[in-house]
């Protein structure tokens, strides 16, 4: 397994679980310093995401990319894939579609969390998981021309109702026509949602291509008070070797968070 550590470069997410804020060449800087292997960006959209620049902290840091979040389709232009306007799917289809392909020239996935949406008002709960599973086959192909795959994150009952738990998510994955799929595992959003975090990664097998590393509280693993020996040993067994990317709030500060996360890390991963 491998390490990577979050980055946000979105004003509007102020607030969130990301370790690193505003300055994609500090947060780097930092990673590198602190061993990390990668890291995982949250920008504004693919536009306002400086691909020299990227390139070259990785360059020159030794990082590699481990994803790129679409959440500020939903943060900052109120995007969704499961909007009851269908203009408003095709843009966020469009504004998914330009970060897939950012993060392909890095061999990294773009991830699909908040701008799964959620299910309300005069259509059904199926309808939005239709135009969910129709949205993940138009975008995955662009994923494979890059050789990437594309992630779908269940979040937690008070951010959605469509993908919750790991069952749901492996449902919809195995619906779909498009072969590179993969599921975003978070452990924060999992400690709510299953009866039994390290047996529902033994169930979701091979289909998990992303972990978000996080504790019960948000914070950095060991900040919190989810067991994590289980679910290391849960990750072992079904041979994952991806990245445990520590999307957490940055407590007591940045740094710290990035530190205590390297250093639960290496304890988890050691045998
Ligand atoms: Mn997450």
């Amino acid at each position: 397994m491998r390490s990577a550590v979050t980055i946000s470069l979105v004003a509007e997410a102020s607030g969130g679980p990301f370790v690193f804020w505003h300055d994609l060449e500090a947060g780097c800087v930092q990673a590198a310093e602190l061993g990390f292997e990668a890291v995982e960006v949250f920008p504004r959209s693919a536009s306002e995401v400086d691909v020299n620049l990227l390139r070259s902290c990785l360059d020159r840091h030794n990082l590699k990319l481990a994803a790129i979040g679409t959440g500020a389709g939903w943060v900052v232009r109120k995007l969704r894939l499961t909007d009851h306007d269908e203009t408003v799917r095709k843009q966020a289809r469009h504004f998914i579609s330009e970060i897939i392909d950012v993060a392909g020239q890095f061999g990294a996935p773009a991830i699909i969390g908040s701008m799964q949406g959620r299910a309300e008002g005069t259509f059904s709960h199926e309808q939005h998981l239709v135009w969910l599973a129709e949205a993940l086959d138009e975008l995955a192909p662009r994923a494979a021309n890059h050789g990437t795959t594309l992630l779908i994150e269940p979040l937690n009952r008070y951010e959605t109702n469509l993908i919750r738990t790991t069952a749901d998510g492996v449902k919809l994955i195995s619906s779909l026509k498009a072969k590179n799929v993969k599921l975003l595992s978070d452990l924060f959003h999992m400690n709510i949602e299953e009866v039994d975090i390290a047996a529902a990664f033994r169930e979701a097998g091979s289909h998990v291509g992303h972990v978000h590393f996080a504790d019960s509280n948000r914070q950095a693993i060991g900040f919190g008070h989810t067991n994590v020996p289980p679910i290391m040993e849960a990750l072992r067994s079904i041979g994952y070797e991806g990245y445990l990317s520590a999307e957490v709030l940055p407590l007591p500060d940045s740094f710290a968070a990035a530190k205590q996360t390297i250093e639960s890390f290496r304890r988890g991963t050691e045998i």
